[in-house]
């Protein structure tokens, strides 16, 4: 992202000519536009990869395929996947956008159609009814249907195999406008928690809270009112609780009129802490009256996205987040276009919240568990609700090169901890590398936690190139194998890895042979 020379769009042999592509900043050099849809059987594989390793990773990125409105945010360009199919030790690759209703308009047109991020009223009036959602945020495979996520509008549906866009409509069950690209898989009960903000339209304080069961039925929906008009990205959950987290972020649809963003930051709000009972059947804390949720503040700052959380006796949560100590969203300044601090701190940390605390309590500062910028925390998600010992995230390693200062110049290396013994293995990426969000494979079903694999993406910048890393957790220090892609990918928003067992009628990439010309009865003529 920063702007050294060698990582940005070549402009040197151009002869002066320009493209309808603007090199921004977010356009150029590791976010320089991919738009690639196709697919390469078995890619190039250094090392070996177990045959266990039998399932999909599938990762979304923003990829405008029209350049986009001049003033529109990194967040808001077309979904493109990739799906890295992994069996027999081989990896094939399918890339295709998901064709959302907004990309396929603004392709037809050949222009980009759509204005700000969620700003209905900087769309072109032509598409004021259509769905502005990119579907660019998360991939999450349920009932067997792989959702394309983005936070402000409902999911589309695509294809498992084939990554075909369709639609998939269990959301008649719930009258919301909105889905989080961060619904949580309960392991133990076969649900998927699901949340919706700004879920009665633009700038609404609605937030709904349901969960799906196993054949995609609603249950358990509930409707709560947000304290300001937050942005609510992530959320963590327990076996009874549904832990909201809340940024600094203030919607203003007057602003939005004005033909300004849908958010700006806010240094006077805190990130604050929602905690909702998931259920009617959950047991309340004394004092708990039934329908009743807690909000709890902290400090301003942005919690960008949890790794788990757990409850301690029946009145107290743990909760782990990615924290930056300021808006790690510039774009999205405050309404007096105060920029975040250059070398804002960011750490990960533990939140212990208290039940028995009335709303409106200010949460104890949190617990700092690695004090270094970093992100994207997974755990070994058979554990998610319940305590856990390993995370593995993304790290920014100081002493190592490249990557930059902070939190805003990219992560170079992978860690994994251990909070039963506090200690941090780390996996560099290599100088000029960037790493992207880790996913964890098991071992097999019943391996103990955190023994098995860990597959992340890595950009290597000097090469314009991107390779998949395979690290066993027994040796983090290095990679088992590398597939190689020949080509450059954006940064990926998100992943998640998909066992084969859950993905029916996935055909290989290799065909049969047909008879064409030995047979005799085929339309060439062998030579001899
Ligand atoms: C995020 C990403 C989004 C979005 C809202 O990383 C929040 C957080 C890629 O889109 O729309
Ligand atoms: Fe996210």
């Amino acid at each position: 992202m920063e702007g050294s020379a060698k990582h940005d769009v070549g402009n040197d042999n151009l002869h002066g000519l320009a493209s309808k592509w603007p090199l921004a900043f977010d356009l150029a050099g590791s976010g320089a536009s991919c738009r690639l849809e196709g697919e390469i059987g078995d890619l190039v594989v250094f090392g070996e990869i177990p045959k266990e390793i039998s399932g999909t990773f599938y990762r979304i990125m923003t990829d405008p395929f029209v350049p986009p409105h001049p003033g529109n945010v990194p967040l808001d360009g077309d979904g493109n996947i990739s799906a890295f199919r992994f069996h027999d030790g081989r990896v094939d690759l399918k890339m295709r956008y998901v064709e959302t209703e907004r990309y396929l308009l603004e392709r037809k047109a050949n222009k980009a159609l759509f204005g700000l991020y969620r700003n209905p009223f900087t769309h072109h009036p032509c598409v004021r009814a259509a769905v502005d959602s990119t579907a660019n945020t998360n991939l999450v495979l349920w009932a067997d249907h792989l959702l394309a996520l983005k936070e402000g509008g409902l999911p589309y549906a695509v294809d498992p195999d084939t990554l075909e866009t369709g639609v998939y409509d269990p959301f008649g069950q719930v009258k919301s406008k909105t889905f989080t690209a961060h619904p949580k898989v309960d392991p133990f009960t076969d649900e998927l928690v699901v949340f919706g903000y700004e879920a009665k339209g633009l700038a609404t304080k609605d937030i709904v809270v349901y969960a799906l069961d196993k054949n995609g039925m609603k249950k358990d929906e509930q409707w709560i009112q947000a304290p300001w008009v937050a942005a609510i990205h992530d959320c963590a959950i327990t076996p009874n609780w549904l832990i909201l987290v809340l940024w600094p972020f203030e919607a203003d649809i007057e602003r939005m009129r004005r033909g300004g963003q849908h958010w700006a930051w806010d240094y006077d709000l805190p990130a604050t802490f929602v905690v909702v009972p998931r259920r009617k059947s959950t047991k309340l804390p004394d004092g708990w009256k039934e329908g009743e949720y807690r909000v709890y503040p902290w400090r301003n700052c942005m919690l960008i996205h949890t790794a788990g959380a757990w409850e301690d006796g029946e009145n107290k949560l743990y909760i782990e987040t990615s924290r930056v100590h300021d808006n790690a969203f510039p774009f999205f300044p405050p309404e007096d276009g105060r920029m975040p601090a250059p070398d804002a701190k960011a750490d990960f940390v533990r939140w212990e919240l208290d039940l028995n605390m009335p709303s409106n309590t200010r949460v104890s500062d949190p617990r700092v568990i690695l004090d270094m910028p970093c992100e994207f925390p997974r755990i070994d998600e058979r554990f998610l609700t319940k305590a856990y010992e390993y995370i593995f995230l993304d790290a920014f390693m100081p002493d190592k090169s490249d990557g930059g200062k902070n939190i805003f110049h990219g992560l170079n290396a992978l860690a994994m901890h251990s909070s039963k013994t506090g200690k941090t293995r780390f996996f560099y990426a290599g100088d000029g590398s960037l790493i992207q969000e880790p996913v964890f494979i098991p071992r097999s079903k019943d391996a103990p936690e955190g023994d098995g694999w860990v597959i992340a993406m890595v950009e290597r910048r000097d090469v314009n190139r991107n390779d998949l890393v395979v690290i066993d957790t027994r040796e983090f220090e290095k990679p088992i194998a590398i597939v190689q892609l020949p080509f450059h990918v954006k940064s990926q928003v998100h992943g998640n890895w998909v066992d084969a067992v859950c993905l029916k009628d996935q055909k290989s990439l290799v065909r049969e042979v047909k008879p064409m010309g030995i047979s005799g009865k085929g339309v060439l003529e062998p030579i001899i």
